[in-house]
């Protein structure tokens, strides 16, 4: 498959990195933001929507073969602001491309819909072991996320995968993310395999590198296609140097969404009354 995709979010970290990388892959780009998607590439179609509103995005999805969503808040936030950006958003993306008769679409779930599941005894976890468990109202707009996806593909034929992305950042920063790093490169790799699965109904996988320390199955990416080249180990030393060896008692090591499970997590940020 190639073809135009509509990106949402296209000006935010993940979706910048994705419109730097998925034209090189075939994709010609509709680049939808709800600010101006900096300097303009060219052949790439930009429009300034909120993805909340179902109009303009149905506007925008016309003529689309698929739907990258990025959008939304990427972090902890109050209820209604993240039931309104990614739950209304995401609803929004879904309902405009089954109007508009896109097929396949590729959702920015996270890691921390399942987010207090413990790290196993042994081996590697697999996505079908990892049900609903969210560390946040985050994490738990992306549990629905999930859910609504599963649901435009049993009732309306949709194609949806959904990425439970680890820590997409241009280079890990702590011993975490030795385990959950998702480097740029391999963003645009799982995206495109995301877009380019001949069949992939509804399925959720885990999105990181090919990390030496992951504890995430990669076996189910694999299977659309994701053929992961980066290794997070590259910064080991630095990191453990600075930061000392991963206590894997700790939760922020223990449990799938680390420090997203802490009881302190954002606190001071998010006090409840
Ligand atoms: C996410 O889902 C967030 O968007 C990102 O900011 C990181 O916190 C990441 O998870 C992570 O778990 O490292």
């Amino acid at each position: 498959m190639s073809g135009l995709v509509l990106l949402t979010g296209a000006a935010g970290r993940i979706g910048t990195v994705l419109r730097g990388g998925l034209p090189e892959r075939g994709w010609a780009l509709r680049s939808l933001d709800v600010v101006p998607v900096p300097d303009e590439r060219p052949g790439e179609e930009q429009l300034v929507v909120d993805v909340t509103d179902l109009a303009a995005m149905v506007d925008a999805t016309r003529g689309a073969s698929a739907v990258v969503h990025m959008a939304g808040i990427s972090g902890e936030s109050t209820w209604p602001a993240i039931s309104h950006a990614n739950i209304e958003g995401t609803y929004c993306a879904l309902e405009a491309a089954r109007l508009t008769g896109v097929r396949r679409v590729v959702l920015a779930s996270s890691n921390h819909a399942t987010g207090y599941t413990p790290r196993p005894d042994g081996g590697l976890l697999r996505e079908v072991d990892a049900p609903p468990r969210p560390d946040t109202y985050y994490g738990v707009s992306k549990v629905a996320m999930e859910a609504l996806g599963s649901l435009y593909v049993d009732r309306y034929g949709l194609e949806v995968v959904c990425l439970r992305i680890g820590s997409a950042f241009a280079e890990p920063t702590t011993t975490r993310q030795l385990s959950t790093w998702l480097s740029p490169a391999d963003t645009v790799s799982l995206v495109d395999a995301a877009l380019q699965a001949p069949s992939p109904g509804f399925s959720v996988v885990w999105g990181v590198s090919a990390n030496t320390r992951n504890w995430w199955d990669l076996t189910a990416a694999r299977a659309l296609g994701y053929d992961p080249q980066d290794d997070a180990e590259v910064y080991a030393e630095a990191l453990v140097e600075a930061h000392g060896e991963p206590d894997l008692g700790d939760p922020v090591h223990g449990r799938v969404g680390g420090e997203y499970t802490t009881a302190d997590f954002d606190a001071e940020k998010f006090q409840r009354p």
